[in-house]
């Protein structure tokens, strides 16, 4: 996701987890305000920009060697293969370095922080896609603007549903993040969350997200590339391809924050 969709994600979350882990993570992160998940949300892409942090370029995505749209799916142990491993690697191990008191306190704030940010990317249908590099080797028409695939989903869509954020991402992604909050607690995806943690386990954090990472890649063979890449090369991509879209969007992002929220749980009941 761009800043906005991670930002999103992290108010999400920061609306969902108990007090506890609130107080937790506000201390290692030395931030009291509401913001401090949001604060931190977009580091990791900073990072990865950076000459120090080009390492960890490979830890945003899983490159599924699979062939949308006539097959989705994901393989550990074909598809986890950059030098430094892939997104569900890294939350692995960023994972164990945040439950880690051996570690000091800014190394595991650093942990904290990739944490926050790769429950998010694995929850991007194209960061679970090798297809011209996640979509972006994939150049489209959004609403007349020449865009590659990637972009739209990262960026594009998330700003379009609600309406722009019109240079502030921070106060948009709270507003939109409350929405989806309601959504989640007693709205359209109160029933749907219940299944959402189904068979997650902070003891297998790899199996843990390679399910939520196949769901997002199942989308890119029903929804992301419904007509596979050479239908949309260079094309408009239009409003049904939005409307079909947006929803996908919403819910990815939706899921993203509770399950961060509910990982972050775990984390902190475990560390008492
Ligand atoms: N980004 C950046 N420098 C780049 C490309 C992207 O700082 N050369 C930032 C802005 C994007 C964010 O990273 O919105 C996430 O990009 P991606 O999802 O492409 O990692
Ligand atoms: N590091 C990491 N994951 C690991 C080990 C190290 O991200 N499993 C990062 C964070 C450390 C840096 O590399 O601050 C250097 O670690 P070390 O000094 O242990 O090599
Ligand atoms: N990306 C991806 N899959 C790839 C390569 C890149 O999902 N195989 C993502 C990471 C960034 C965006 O695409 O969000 C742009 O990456 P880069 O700046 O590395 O081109
Ligand atoms: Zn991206
Ligand atoms: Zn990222």
């Amino acid at each position: 996701w761009g800043g906005f969709g991670h930002i999103s994600v992290a108010y999400v979350a920061s609306n969902l987890v108990s007090a506890d882990t609130t107080f937790f993570l506000q201390g290692l992160l030395r931030n009291n305000t509401q913001d401090y998940l949001a604060g931190v949300a977009t580091w990791a892409d900073s990072f990865r920009y950076s000459k120090y942090g080009r390492w960890t370029a490979g830890f945003h995505f899983i490159d599924a060697k699979d062939s949308p749209p006539s097959y989705c799916g994901i393989d550990y142990e074909r598809d986890c293969k950059t030098d430094s491993g892939c997104v569900i690697s890294a939350l692995h191990n960023y994972t164990t370095r945040l439950l880690d008191t051996g570690l000091s306190a800014g190394e595991r704030a650093v942990a904290a922080k990739f944490v926050v940010h790769f429950v998010g990317d694995m929850h991007q249908p194209l960061h679970t896609e090798d297809v011209a590099r996640g979509g972006n080797g994939i150049p489209v028409l959004f609403d007349g603007v020449r865009l590659n695939l990637h972009h739209v989903w990262d960026t594009t869509i998330p700003e379009k549903i609600v309406g722009g954020i019109r240079r502030r991402p921070y106060e948009a992604a709270r507003r939109w993040a409350d929405e989806l909050t309601a959504e989640i607690k007693g709205g359209k995806f109160a029933d749907d969350k219940l299944q959402w943690m189904h068979g997650a386990n902070l003891s297998d954090p790899r199996s843990s997200a390679l399910a939520w990472a196949r769901e997002g890649n199942a989308h890119v063979c029903t929804t992301v590339l419904p007509e596979g890449k050479d239908a949309i090369i260079g094309q408009e991509l239009g409003s049904a391809y939005y409307e079909a879209a947006a929803p996908v969007v919403e819910e990815q992002i939706a899921k993203a924050g509770y399950r961060l929220a509910a990982w972050l749980d775990l984390i902190e009941s475990t560390l008492k």
